[in-house]
């Protein structure tokens, strides 16, 4: 899928701004059709954002079910004959989408891009006024990514109709159009997606370009970053495929795509009716047993794990937001971060690939672990539709993100029962669907099970760990760390002879809140703590990361430990530092 842009042929006009907003209390909207007509009794409300914080009461808040979105557009005269397409950023979760009281989409999954051509019913319409209508769903069940169940509670100790949205992952659950919302043309005959792979030899480098297009397509043109034409080919179309196009272009001294030091081309794809300008990079990604090589070059990582989280905005795209959380990695040395749990927007996406930071991408495959010893995968939960949800997504994070340069690795999952057996075909099988859709990128997954317990790491080629030791066991014994980290990593490396990043690792953290001798909670005891894992990260050759948990503050549901959220930010979630802010700024300015 392509990002809408606007050039000499295509236009865009961005539905963001205050949209008309009712809550469906009773989840009865569906069934009463109230996309037929204007919604009434709406209240204003902003996207993108979410909108669970912009409210002052719980029942509004904490809803469950659906709510509606409602905009008016035009489409101007100069659109006429044009092919004419309303996009989606992303809805969490589950949307569906109405314009004029006619369905165009429908989709499951909140942080992945979708949209509907809607030229033929904006052509056949007479209205000069048109209103898309969105019905939106915050539930997560076993069959979407992330999981979660809807859990019911009877008898005398409960209100009648007593249930909430359980889930088992620790951020909120918060729910909106989250990212813009777009209309955009293209000529009726038009590009519709573009995959670009390259190969760098030597003082060469060799574009190749996979173009899905109804136009015909004619020449393909790399254009630096100074604007100039650095190679030039006409274009074939494939012979088994009348819609595909394909071409390999060279050019000489290639500027290749360093972290920190980013360089971008475009690749132009003129049709004969049609022009797009896809952004890449040049660079290589090689894994060996101990080491992640990007150019040729050893690359350890350092940086985050992160959120799309923010007071008021919830996870509402924020551009502000993006450049003062790229300002504070650069300023503390940071080459790269995890998008945890789940796709960040595309707008982020591109100001990584500009700024040169190095990303994880994940898929929002997260709360497939129990902590009590219940089964996830083998009984009714996980289940076949939650596998070919999985898949979905995957294909759609590739889709949406295979051309930046600044992905390096997809992530597969978070934390899952990867100990249970009835894992492992379905881990096998979306491994293989990555692998299947991307053979240019390594592959990972993020485990909270040991060494002894996984089973599904041998088909991965680096192995990321996430670890509490001396928190949430061994609470605040900051003693126990050293010993069993350095066991736990050597078994890793043991048993897989992969590289390792510590892909989190960290303690709730107070801003302000100081003692000596340090305990848990305060400023130091967090410096203490992330110091004893660096101890090991130094001596063991294997690992090739650390991303400390997390890099802000973040709003978890209400939990017996989480008061007002997740603390183990090394920033608070206004982006302020606390003081292992400035331990890590030193340790990681030092490589
Ligand atoms: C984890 C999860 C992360 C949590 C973190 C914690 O392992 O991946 O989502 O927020 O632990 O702080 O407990």
């Amino acid at each position: 899928m392509l990002y809408p842009v606007e050039n000499k042929v295509r236009e865009v006009k961005n539905l963001s701004g205050i949209w008309n907003f009712k809550m469906d209390y009773d989840n009865i909207g569906i069934q009463e059709q109230w996309q037929k007509e204007p919604l009434k009794d709406t209240i204003p409300m902003a996207v993108p954002s979410s909108y669970n914080d912009l409210f002052t009461e719980e029942r509004e808040k904490e809803h469950v079910g659906y709510v509606w979105y409602e905009k008016s557009f035009v489409i101007p005269d100069s659109w006429n004959g044009k092919r004419i397409v309303l996009r989606f950023g992303s809805a969490t979760h589950h949307a569906t989408v109405w314009v004029d009281g006619t369905e165009v989409v429908k989709h499951k999954g909140g942080f992945l891009p979708f949209e509907a051509d809607i030229t033929e019913m904006i052509e056949k319409s007479s209205l000069e006024e048109h209103r898309v209508t969105v019905a939106l769903s915050n539930i997560l069940d076993w069959t979407c990514i992330p999981c979660g169940e809807i859990i019911h509670k009877e008898g005398p100790g409960y209100p009648e109709g007593f249930h909430y949205q359980e889930t088992y992952f620790d951020f909120y659950n918060y729910s909106g159009l989250h990212r813009p919302v777009k209309l955009y043309t293209t000529p009726k005959k038009y590009i519709e997606n573009i995959v670009i792979k390259t190969e760098i030899k030597e003082n060469e480098a060799v574009v190749k370009a996979l173009i899905t297009s109804t136009d015909e397509i004619r020449v393909v043109k790399v254009v630096d970053e100074a604007g100039n034409i650095v190679s030039e080919k006409a274009v074939e179309k494939c012979l088994n495929d009348e819609n595909k196009w394909y071409v390999e272009t060279e050019m000489k001294e290639p500027h290749l795509w360093n972290p920190g030091a980013a360089y971008l081309y475009q690749l132009k794809v003129e049709g004969e009716n049609d022009t797009y300008a896809e952004q890449f990079g040049l660079r290589t990604i090689e894994v060996t047993d101990k080491a992640f090589l990007i150019n040729g070059k050893e690359f350890y990582f350092q940086g985050f794990g992160k959120h799309e989280d923010s007071d008021v905005h919830g996870k509402g795209m924020d551009e502000a937001l993006n450049i003062r959380d790229f300002n504070l990695l650069k300023w503390m040395g940071a080459n790269s971060f995890r998008t945890s749990h789940y796709p960040y927007s595309e707008e982020l996406m591109m100001l990584a690939d500009r700024e040169g930071f190095v990303v994880i991408d994940e898929v929002p495959a997260v709360g497939m672990c129990f902590w009590d010893g219940n089964s996830v995968f083998a009984g009714n939960r996980v289940n076949d539709d939650t596998l070919e949800h999985h898949k979905d997504m995957l294909a759609d994070m590739y889709n949406r993100d295979k051309n930046h340069p600044c992905v390096m690795m997809w992530s597969v999952a978070n934390e899952a029962a990867t100990h249970e057996e009835e894992a492992v075909p379905y881990f096998k099988e979306v491994i293989e669907t990555m692998r299947s859709l991307d053979d240019t990128r390594p592959v990972t997954m993020v485990h909270t099970t040991g060494p002894d317990g996984d089973k599904v790491s041998q088909w991965l080629d680096v192995i990321c760990v996430n670890r509490y030791y001396a928190w949430y066991t061994d609470h605040s014994h900051l003693e126990v760390i050293g010993l069993q980290l350095e066991n736990e990593m050597n078994k890793w490396y043991n048993k897989y002879h992969k590289p390792i990043i510590m892909s989190e690792y960290g303690a709730d953290t107070i801003a302000g809140y100081h003692k000596t001798p340090a305990v848990a909670f305060t400023e130091e005891f967090q410096c203490m703590y992330m110091n004893e894992f660096h101890k090991i990260f130094d001596k063991l050759d294997f690992m090739i990361g650390e991303h400390p948990w997390a890099f802000a503050d973040f709003q978890t549901k209400q939990g017996l430990n989480r008061v007002d959220g997740n603390k183990k930010g090394i920033f608070t979630r206004n982006r302020q530092p606390k003081m292992s802010a400035y331990m890590l700024k030193e340790r990681w300015s030092e490589n």
